[in-house]
């Protein structure tokens, strides 16, 4: 096949797959395909098409040719997608600069690749223009609050990554409306509720409350600032998303004078948040996944930004050797990378629980008694062996 034709394959079958999108995804999931209204004003479950604004000419140069992880090592960059205004997980900062849990997972990869956890191109995104900005190669990788489903897995030209943080969805309101951490879904009968659109969250919520046979309105704003916002000036009784978000939109909005509660108790979904990039690119996936591994297996050595020199000198045992370069079997370089890919992410990032405690400890989101905690305390984080 001559390149032009490869080419002409490829847009048809980016756009198939764009098309399926829409058409699988139901009004909920329009959202995730259309592009951002200029607009902040509140999106109120129209039945508009889907609106890509992706033209064939546009996927054409923006679709990554052959294998990803030759294209990243080539470019020297990665480019990554985070949110931005995820409070904790991805803020864009004053100068530009993006902290956060999601942003420090992005420069682990970054450190994976080429040694040097800056090499990394942030590119904000709001939940609907998210998935898009995969599938068109846009970015090579999404760190955004992502929750892993069937549909999203399958459907849509993505495939998804080890779990960074196991989520659930809850509910905020104010504990002078009458709401408390007892509060369940029913007692949110008639209520304005807001959430932002493209997100499993709109979905979960229209299902509960169905479930608990209450009638609700739900209205979704384009992101959860706008959200917050208009939960802060009361056009919003309460507002919804994932419970970590809420923690930390809490830790950070709550007037003086107002107590903010969140409820219920036991969230009203799994969130398994974590990396997500096009399907089907293989090795390309496995060094991000594998970067994950290499801080959740790092957490459980005691191996951390601090004493990884002394511990790559001194490898605690035969693992820590060859994961962190120090051994004549190391396995980075069959994966394309350098044989200390990963001492340099624990070097210059750190392991899973530094990167934890460094931005969720701050705002309240803890690992104890989690699903976040590893897997020796009762927790969910786990790593395959690095043999
Ligand atoms: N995990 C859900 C929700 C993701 C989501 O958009 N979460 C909010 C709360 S953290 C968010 O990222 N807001 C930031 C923004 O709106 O840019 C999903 O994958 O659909």
């Amino acid at each position: 096949m001559t390149k032009n034709k490869a080419l002409l394959w490829r847009a048809l079958a980016v756009l198939f797959a764009v098309t399926l999108i829409a058409a699988s995804c139901g009004d909920d999931e329009d959202a995730e395909v259309t592009a951002p209204s200029e607009t902040a004003a509140p999106a109120t479950g129209d039945d508009e098409p889907a609106d890509t604004t992706t033209t064939a000419a546009d996927v054409v140069d923006d679709t990554q040719d052959g294998d990803l992880l030759d294209t990243v090592l080539a470019r020297g960059e990665l480019n990554c997608g985070v949110s931005g205004s995820a409070v904790a997980f991805s803020e864009t900062q004053p100068d530009g600069s993006q902290t956060g849990f999601d942003a420090d997972y992005c420069r682990a990869v970054a450190a994976a690749l080429f040694g040097d956890a800056e090499a990394v191109v942030f590119t904000p995104l709001t939940a609907a223009e998210r998935f898009t900005a995969v599938q068109t190669g846009e970015v090579d990788v999404l760190m955004r609050n992502t929750t892993w489903t069937q549909s999203r897995d399958t459907e849509v030209g993505m495939d998804f990554g080890p779990t960074t943080y196991y989520d659930g969805q809850q509910l905020m309101a104010r504990e002078g409306d009458g709401f408390s951490g007892a509060s369940q879904v029913v007692d949110i009968a008639g209520a304005v509720v807001c959430t932002n659109a493209g997100t499993t969250t709109e979905q979960n919520i229209a299902d509960a409350a169905d479930a608990a046979g209450i009638d609700i309105n739900l209205t979704t704003f384009e992101d959860f600032d706008q959200v917050t916002e208009n939960f802060i000036n009361g056009a919003c009784d309460v507002i919804t998303t994932d419970g970590s978000a809420l923690v930390g939109r809490k830790a950070n909005q709550q007037p003086a004078g107002e107590n903010w509660v969140i409820f219920p108790a036991t969230p009203i979904s799994k969130e398994p948040l974590g990396p997500t990039y096009g399907q089907n690119q293989s090795r390309f996936a496995d060094v991000v996944n594998w970067t994950v591994y290499a801080t959740v297996i790092a957490d459980e050595k005691g191996i951390t930004s601090g004493n990884v020199a002394d511990m790559a000198a001194n490898p605690p045992d035969a693992e820590a050797a060859r994961l962190l370069g120090a051994a004549d079997d190391e396995q980075q370089s069959n994966m394309g990378l350098a044989p200390d890919a990963f001492y340099q992410v624990i070097a210059q990032v750190g392991n899973y629980d530094e990167i934890y405690a460094r931005h969720l400890n701050p705002v309240g989101l803890t690992r104890e008694g989690s699903a976040n905690a590893g897997w020796l305390d009762g927790g969910l984080i786990y790593a395959p062996p690095a043999r």
